[in-house]
């Protein structure tokens, strides 16, 4: 038997994104502890290392996708559009790790395969794919929530003699130029390869299942002049951002759908419209799109009567056109349902006529067509939240799985701690604000880095949850939740993309201003949510 080699440490950070990028800050750099970050992936930058595919975009505007903790960071960063690209939000993150000096603190392709909390010794050991195993005192981990990969199965996909990548593992030098290409998805995601692929591949087929709704991006230059007054706006923008609720550094609205003539919703809905953003269209123009029905309804009718002036040829809007609730994420694009009027695009409802089987060649369908292809591409999403926590052997006291803790489905206080694992904080772990995320990651970080620094210093050096705090949270999500229009369909924010995944409330819905508040008072009414003395030693110990 060959012992892997141990590194003790204070702190074990797992995941290099947004979240572990940040705690490897604070808490090396603020509090001079001894901390190491790994991730898995082959680069810093979580999402956006590995989701390399064409056309990636955030759809949260550029002045408020990215740090606020450091005015000199964000003034001294410069952005070139109102909407930021995939790589140069990879860039952003890789020159975060330079400008602190992080980058010889995180081991990459290293992942976490197992953590045991050990009671006696109140330390974490985490084994991981590369003989190292670490024993840390604490274990922060911010494994992503859109980061496990959802790749369906399709019969005989084996003997397929083509490509078949799945966006969120994207290979870097993959080139789509003239190649026959088809897309099995369409929400975020594949919206975006769509679009972006349209104009370069031989031929695209898009593959749907749920027709989505979706509104323009809008993306647009941002001048030397609206560059600098954003860096001047600094303390205007994150203060207007941290109060609000969905975080997207614009206004909510506060007018209700009925409140106002037909003729002025119209002028409300072309004037989102025009400006673009998906967020800004479902939260911009009316406060109540995402709460009540007939709203909602309003807003879809406005975007369904769009896809029909889009789309050219009859059959193919049909196709486009969703019926359901706009309730999942908003989307939003740089000229989606325009692609499905070029000659080399052509759509399959695979509702309609199903993905049968796959051969040498291609995907056979139904009806019984074999559509030819080189490249397959699954943008099918992710088992979003829980499922990174799922695919690794994380067990808690009393050697608890957290599999098995989550049996009813993840839950968590604040979605940074989850009862019955000591000194384990999570960054967007389940139940955390639904929000652009860069401010609720900084959030979650000051709360649990701050934490871990006032539990260092006390005696037993533990921390746990109490378990009435994790159901009342629960609940608390679950009523919140249910005031809102989103459960009302399938996505994965209820985690109903997965076949087999119970569905449960997945994310505190009720907007980070209010997260923040709840997380300030269970700080100055000094943690009543946990519990900090240590346990009871076992019998015999
Ligand atoms: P991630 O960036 O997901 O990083 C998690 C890291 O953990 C990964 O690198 C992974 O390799 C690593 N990891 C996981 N498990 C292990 C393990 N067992 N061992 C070692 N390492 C492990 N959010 C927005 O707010 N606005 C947007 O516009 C937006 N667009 C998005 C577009 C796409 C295509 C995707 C996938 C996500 C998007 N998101 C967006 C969400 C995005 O994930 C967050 O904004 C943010 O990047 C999350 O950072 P993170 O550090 O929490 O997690
Ligand atoms: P999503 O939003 O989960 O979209 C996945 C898409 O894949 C969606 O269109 C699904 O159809 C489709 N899908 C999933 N499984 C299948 C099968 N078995 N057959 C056919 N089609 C399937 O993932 P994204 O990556 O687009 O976006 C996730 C988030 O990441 C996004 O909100 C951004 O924040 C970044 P369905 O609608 O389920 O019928």
């Amino acid at each position: 038997l060959i012992h892997d080699q141990i590194r003790d440490l204070d702190v074990l950070v797992v995941g290099a994104g947004f979240g572990g990028i940040y705690t490897l800050h604070k808490l090396r750099n603020e509090q001079g502890l001894d901390v190491v970050a790994i991730d898995k992936a082959g680069g810093v930058g979580g999402t956006w290392y590995w989701n390399k595919y064409p056309g990636a975009l955030s759809d949260s505007q550029s002045f408020v996708y990215q740090y606020s903790f450091d005015r000199d960071l964000y003034t001294n960063n410069t952005w070139t559009h109102r909407f930021i690209k995939g790589p140069e939000v990879l860039a952003y993150l890789n020159k975060v790790v330079d400008r602190f000096g992080l980058r010889e603190h995180i081991h990459l392709e290293t992942g976490m395969t197992e953590a045991v909390w050990d009671e006696l010794s109140g330390t974490w050991t985490v084994r991981t794919d590369r003989g190292i195993t670490y024993r840390a005192r604490f274990l922060v981990t911010g494994l992503g929530i859109l980061s496990a990969t959802n790749t369906p199965e399709i019969h005989g996909i084996e003997h397929f003699e083509g490509r078949v990548v799945h966006s969120g593992a994207w290979p870097e030098e993959l080139d789509l130029t003239g190649k026959r290409v088809g897309v099995i998805g369409n929400g975020s995601t594949g919206n975006q390869i769509i679009t972006a692929t349209a104009p370069i591949a031989g031929h695209l087929i898009s593959f749907q299942r749920s027709p989505q709704y979706s509104v323009p991006v809008g993306n647009r230059e941002v001048s030397p002049e609206q560059l600098r007054a954003d860096h001047d706006n600094f303390d205007a923008t994150w203060e207007q951002v941290r109060n609000s609720s969905v975080a997207m550094g614009f206004e909510e609205s506060t007018i209700e759908t009925f409140s106002v003539s037909a003729e002025e919703r119209e002028r409300i809905f072309q004037e989102a419209w025009d400006k673009g953003g998906g967020f800004q269209f479902m939260f911009g123009t009316f406060c109540d799109i995402a709460t009540d029905e007939a709203a909602n309804e309003e807003a879809a009718k406005f975007i369904r009567r769009k896809i029909g002036e889009i789309v050219q040829d009859p059959e193919t809007a049909r196709k486009l056109t969703p019926t359901d609730m706009y309730a999942r994420r908003p989307l939003c694009d740089s000229g989606f349902y325009e692609a499905f009027n070029r000659p080399n695009v052509s759509l399959v409802n695979v509702k309609e006529n199903p993905i049968v089987r796959m051969t040498r060649k291609g995907i056979v369908t139904e009806d019984g067509t074999e559509h030819e292809l080189d490249v397959l591409v699954f943008a099918t999403g992710f088992d979003a939240v829980d499922g990174n926590y799922m695919r690794v052997d994380l067990k808690g006291r009393d050697g608890k799985l957290i599999s098995q803790h989550w049996n009813d489905g993840p839950t968590s206080y604040l979605g940074v701690a989850t009862s019955g694992f000591p000194n384990m904080f999570m960054i967007l772990g389940p139940n955390g604000p639904f929000t652009n995320l860069p401010p609720t990651i900084e959030a979650q970080v000051e709360f649990i880095t701050d934490t871990i620094r006032k539990v260092a210093a006390t005696e037993t050096g533990r921390i746990d949850l109490r378990p009435e705090a994790e159901a009342d949270w629960t609940e608390t999500c679950r009523e919140v939740a249910a005031a809102t229009v989103f459960g009302k369909v399938d996505s994965w924010i209820f985690g109903a993309n997965i076949p087999g995944k119970k569905r449960s409330v997945l994310f505190y819905l009720g907007g980070l201003g209010e997260y923040r508040k709840i997380v300030a008072a269970e700080v100055a009414a000094g943690y009543p949510s946990f519990v900090t003395k240590s346990p009871p030693l076992p019998l015999g110990a």
